[in-house]
Order: structure tokens, then sequence, then C-alpha cells
């Protein structure tokens, strides 16, 4: 999915125009992976476009940044703002956002302590991450050779840069084999997640998600859709899921940030069928609940304009 350039991306405390947001190919991050990332949407709402659940987002980037000992030389408050005044001068009614926390230019070698801590923040118009077929269909999964990476590898809970590179082979395989995206399996066998999704099963009207001890992070996406799932009077069970339970479940769909919710519609070849009914109730209200149309849950949303 190509980029669309947009006005202003927000690098260290000032907005600078998008072709001018340029760093050095001696950037530390660039040769070591290390630095941490969010994936954040802003939705079009009835009162201007508003980030959905900013603030757990930024959260989040402080924790990964915590996990590898990176000092953000600001605050939540700070970048939460920051976030905010991007979505608001590049005038999108919506858009994806990414904000990343990155080790610049400056010192070489594997200790990353003594490098430049810097913070951007970048704003684009994004459609369906997995496609406009695969949310109105579902998509067709297969169960990566590449195992989700060890937590004592490296730690799930941490959205970082170098970490991705587990997902993208993954990513790949699933393409070259003719799938639209691969689910990973933890060391010990259990189902994991996507390569940038959370996973669910219902079986037996019972809504199922690996814990993030199987390796997943703990998505925000989940987390809404858990909630949401619960109103509706649904169990939701966070437990360990085998790779057969992928093939004999009802129903099964996948979440996150960029993707939304994506109903999956088989697995290694497994059909699992068309969207369920279970999916689909999810899928709308989420839907609805991130452009402020569900009463209870506004408070999730932040308006940029106000
Ligand atoms: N697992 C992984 C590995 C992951 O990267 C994401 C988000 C999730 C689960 C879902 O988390 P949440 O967005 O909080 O519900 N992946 C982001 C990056 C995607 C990308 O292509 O880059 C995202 O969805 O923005």
């Amino acid at each position: 999915m190509p980029i669309t350039p947009t006005e202003k991306i927000w690098m260290d405390g000032e907005l600078v125009d998008w072709d001018k947001a340029q760093i050095h190919v001696l950037t530390h991050t660039l040769h070591y992976g290390c630095g941490v990332f969010e994936g954040v949407r802003a939705y079009e709402t009835a009162e201007g476009p508003a980030v959905f659940r900013l603030r757990d987002h930024i959260e989040r980037l402080f924790d990964s940044a915590k996990i590898f000992m990176i000092d953000i030389p600001f605050t939540v408050e700070d970048l939460v703002e920051a976030t905010r005044e991007t979505v608001r001068v590049n005038g999108l009614p919506s858009c994806y956002i990414r904000p990343i926390v990155y080790l610049g230019y400056g010192e070489m070698g594997l200790n990353p302590l003594p490098s430049p801590v810097q913070v951007s923040i970048a704003v684009w118009p994004w459609g369906a991450y997995l496609g406009d077929d695969g949310v109105a269909n579902g998509v067709r999964m297969k169960v990566s050779s590449w195992q989700r990476h060890s937590p004592n590898a490296m730690p799930p809970a941490a959205k970082g840069t170098g970490m991705y590179i587990n997902s993208s082979m993954a990513k790949i395989e699933a393409i070259k084999s003719g799938y639209d995206e691969a689910i990973l399996l933890s060391p010990q066998g259990y189902v994991s997640e996507c390569t940038g999704e959370n996973i669910f099963l219902v079986r037996d009207g019972v809504i199922n998600t690996p814990p993030t001890a199987a390796g997943a992070l703990e998505g925000i996406t989940q987390d809404t859709v858990a909630t949401i799932a619960r109103d509706f009077g649904y169990e939701v069970v966070p437990t360990n899921i085998l790779r057969s339970d992928l093939y004999t479940c009802d129903e099964a769909f996948l979440t996150g940030t960029a993707a939304e919710v994506v109903p999956i519609r088989s697995v290694d070849d497994r059909e699992i069928g068309e969207p369920g009914p279970i999916t689909r109730k999810i899928q709308e209200t989420y839907a609805a609940t991130v452009r402020g149309q569900v009463e209870s849950y506004r408070g999730w949303l932040d308006y940029v304009n106000h």
C-alpha cells in the first residue's frame, strides 16, 4: 500500500514539511533495530476527527521504551498533544498515525544507551489494511513455519521496530504461498497472534484469544473487542489455543489498529466459512465505536478540535 504524502510531520517538537522529514544514514536504529513505535487511527466523526484510544497507545509506547531502556525526552501528555496537533494541521478527516521513537545519529556500536533519543509522528490516509475484500468476506490464513520469538529472546510486550522482522518473514511466506496473512505459534506450540494483529476464535458461543504469555502483543483493539463482546453478554476467555482449534472453530477473526476487525475464512485450507454472526456483530460495533456512534464508548475518542 503506497504511502500518500501529507503536509507536516512532527519531529522532536517541531512540525516539518513532509519532504524534509529526513534522517542520517548512520541513524542507530537503522542499523540495530532498537526503536519503538505505535500504530494509531483517527476517524471521521460528527465532531471532526477523533483519535481512538490515543492515551492508551502513547502509554504503550512508553512501556515499550521502558522495556528497551529508551528514555523518551517527552512526557505522555506531550506526545498525546503532539499527535492531536499533527492530525489537526494535516486537515485529514481520518488517518493512520505512526509515532516512532528511535535512536539517532551520534554513536555506533551495540550499546544503545549513549545515542540521542528522537521522536516523530507522521499521519497519512490509510484504507483497509488487509483489503476491502478481506473486511467483507474474510481472509485466508496460513500457520507460519516461523515461530513467534520467545519472550526471553525478544519481549512480545514491546512494539520494537527490529522485532518486526519476525512478522515480515511470516508475512512473506504467507503471501508467496498464496495466502493473505500468517498466524504464528509460540515456541511452546500455542497460537500466538498474526503478523500485526491479535486473533480470536469462537466456539460454542464462547470467544477465546491467546494470552500474552503465548507471545501476543497486548492489543488495544483486542481489549476494545473483548469489552464490546462482554457488553453483548458473550464470555471472552483468554486461553491457550492449539493449531487444531483453528481448524475446528465456528468463527475466527483478527484485530488490530491497522486491520481493524477482519473475519478469517480459512486456516491452512480448512474452511471456517463465511463471516459468522458474532464476528459480524463485533465488526459492525467496532466500526461504529471508533466513529463515535456508540454513546457508551465515546470516552475512547480524543477529538482533535476540542
Ligand atoms: N500484534 C502485533 C504484532 C501488532 O503489530 C499489532 C498492531 C497488534 C497485535 C494489534 O495491536 P493493536 O493495534 O493495539 O490492536 N500492529 C500495528 C502495526 C501494523 C503495521 O503494519 O505496522 C497496527 O495495527 O497499527
